[in-house]
């Protein structure tokens, strides 16, 4: 049989300080309202819910260093995600993070550190999200987290109140931008990946109801291929879905967001073009 059962935790990441609109507190939500969770489970995997952090905080005002907005409550939510997401990684199964806003990233990948130092990250995303506080043009923290996990940028980071506890533990090689396809020898390995997925990577036209959309983005097909070829790999650990926001567009948008979006998730956990069979599966005989 072809059958692969993942072990998968999944946790909800409702925050959306990491930049000014609100919605993508919701995120998780119009997942699970989409059929995440069943979708899943039907294709054979093991899904453990975690349920939802509570990181209903409010704005901070004071503590702006640089233009950097909400530095405390980002700091405080990329702690409490990153005792999870080292939770999750250490009980075994495939952390399954669902955002929340794209600076959920810190604590993700900081707390994946704790358990996989050798971890890879695959960032899938129209930005790069690596401003430091004092590079950002926006103040938004979504578009920083990488600046405070990359140890060639350490010397250019400020003191941030709140992020005292994260030590840079990636170096910039660690970190591939989409197709990863220029490797060494020395390079080659059995690396846990970290797959962070902004949904804003895709075509506006696939995931409308997101807060910084950009023209020109992959298609359903190129994203989904993405998705596919890191499933083959046998080697997905940690996956961030990012920056979906049920607040931003018609109704319409909502569910083609939330439904592409499950495509890609479900993707990642092996749903193949040819069909899966569900553990167990036989064909069935006449009798
Ligand atoms: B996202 C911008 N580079 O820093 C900035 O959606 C956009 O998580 C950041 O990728 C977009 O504000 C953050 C202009
Ligand atoms: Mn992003
Ligand atoms: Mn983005
Ligand atoms: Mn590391």
């Amino acid at each position: 049989t072809d059958e692969k059962v993942a072990k998968i935790g999944l946790v909800g990441v409702p925050f959306s300080k990491g930049q000014q609109r609100d919605g993508t507190e919701k995120g998780p939500g119009a997942l699970r309202n989409g059929g995440l969770l069943e979708t899943l489970t039907s294709i054979g995997h093991d899904v453990h819910d975690y349920g939802d952090l509570p990181l209903d905080f409010s704005d901070d005002k004071e503590g702006q260093i640089g233009v950097a907005k909400n530095p405390k409550t980002v700091g405080h939510a990329s702690k409490m995600i990153a005792d999870k997401v080292s939770e999750v990684v250490k009980s075994g199964r495939t952390c399954l993070a669902l955002g929340g806003d794209h600076s959920m990233a810190i604590g993700t990948i900081y707390g994946q550190h704790q358990v996989q130092p050798d971890q890879v990250v695959l960032w899938i995303d129209a930005h790069a999200d690596i401003n430091t506080p004092l590079t950002s043009g926006s103040g938004n923290m979504h578009g920083m987290p990488l600046s405070f996990l990359v140890k060639e940028l350490d010397p250019y980071l400020p003191k941030i109140p709140g992020f005292e506890f994260v030590k840079p533990c990636l170096t910039a090689k660690d970190i591939a931008y989409i197709g990863l396809r220029d490797v060494d020898p020395g390079e080659r390995g059995k690396r846990p990946i970290h797959l962070s997925f902004d949904v804003d990577s895709l075509d506006p036209s696939l995931a409308p109801s997101t807060g910084t959309p950009v023209l020109g983005g992959l298609s359903l097909r190129e994203g989904l291929y993405i998705a596919e070829e890191v499933a083959n790999t046998g080697r997905l650990s940690v996956i961030d879905v990012a920056e979906v926001n049920p607040s931003l567009g018609s109704e319409q948008d909502v569910e083609t967001t939330v439904k592409n979006t499950i495509e890609f998730i479900t993707k990642c956990f092996g749903k193949r073009r040819q069909g899966v069979y569900p553990p167990g599966y036989h064909i069935p005989l006449p009798t």
